[in-house]
């Protein structure tokens, strides 16, 4: 297998489930690595479970481990303080954590909420200036900051997953542009670990969907070909006559987190 030690944080989330089966022929030892109890480890697992923020137990997390599927942390808005703690110190502690144990690679589970603001009439690619429409997006901006810094500074690579929307399905007809299915989610992170190099990449997490806001040619080396397509819930959310208008949730690439109401209040 091309890894001896492979490590998942998150691997207790809706994504760490799926890929908990899926990444195992990639590694003799997948690293399970979450906040939440994630049961008992099967066969090629070893379960470790930590807060990110915990810079100690993050070092200890790290031993051994040759590359990084960093899909831990809070996955949608919240206070800015409870982001600070998962996502930012969190993504830092892994960072360092990484270097000081010569890790070689990271994914980094960021998301279109990096550019949440840009419009449905805008496509963009990785060098656009990200418009992050939360706290949470812009933590995820920090991540792709800090893998800048440490492959700059240090050589660690990373390729920074911007994913759109991975679930089973599309849920609404914003999700028919952003849509991630699984299977292209697993080949984005096949992609992502086995490229010869990658330096920093950002890559855009959606499958070949009918339209797109986003243009991967910057991330060409990496040759990630998404099979599946929205295309087949096409109908499945009837156009309201306003799209590509002003139908808020597909105004906007981060769709409802950039609404004002969606706005975090204590
Ligand atoms: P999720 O919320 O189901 O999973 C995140 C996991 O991180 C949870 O199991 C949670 O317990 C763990 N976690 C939270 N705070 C932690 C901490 N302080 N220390 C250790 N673990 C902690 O989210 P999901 O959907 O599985 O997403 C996984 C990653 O992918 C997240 O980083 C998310 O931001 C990112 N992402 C997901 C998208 C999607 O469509 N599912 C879209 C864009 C990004
Ligand atoms: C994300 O970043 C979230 O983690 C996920 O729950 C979805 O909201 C997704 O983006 C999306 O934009 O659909």
């Amino acid at each position: 297998k091309p890894f001896k030690r492979l490590l998942l944080t998150g691997a207790a989330g809706g994504l760490g489930k799926i890929l908990r089966e899926r990444i195992k022929p990639w590694a003799d030892v997948v690293v399970l690595s979450d906040i939440a109890d994630m049961g008992e480890a099967r066969e090629g697992e070893e379960i470790i479970q930590c807060d990110l923020a915990d810079k100690a137990a993050v070092m200890r997390m790290m031993e051994g481990v040759e590359a990084v599927l960093h899909f831990g942390g809070i996955s949608t808005e919240n206070t800015f303080e409870n982001i600070m703690q998962a996502n930012i110190l969190g993504t830092a502690n892994v960072y360092e954590a990484a270097h000081k144990k010569g890790v070689k690679r990271i994914v980094f589970a960021s998301s279109n909420h990096t550019v949440g603001f840009y419009r449905n009439t805008d496509v963009i690619d990785a060098t656009a200036p990200t418009r992050p429409d939360s706290f949470y997006g812009v933590s995820k901006c920090f991540g792709e900051q800090l893998a800048s810094y440490y492959w700059d500074r240090t050589g660690l690579e990373t390729v920074s997953l911007r994913i759109g929307s991975s679930f089973p399905e599309p849920n609404d007809r914003r999700m028919m542009v952003t849509w991630l299915s699984y299977d292209d989610l697993v080949e984005a992170l096949r992609r992502s670990l086995f490229a010869t190099r990658v330096g920093f990449t950002i890559l855009f997490g959606m499958s070949d969907n009918d339209v797109a806001w986003w243009d991967n040619s910057k991330a060409a080396h990496l040759g990630y070909k998404p099979k599946d397509s929205s295309s087949q819930f096409d109908g499945k959310f009837p156009d309201s006559g306003e799209y590509p208008g002003a139908n808020h949730y597909v105004t906007y690439h981060g769709g409802a987190f950039a609404l004002a109401e969606v706005r975090y209040k204590d």
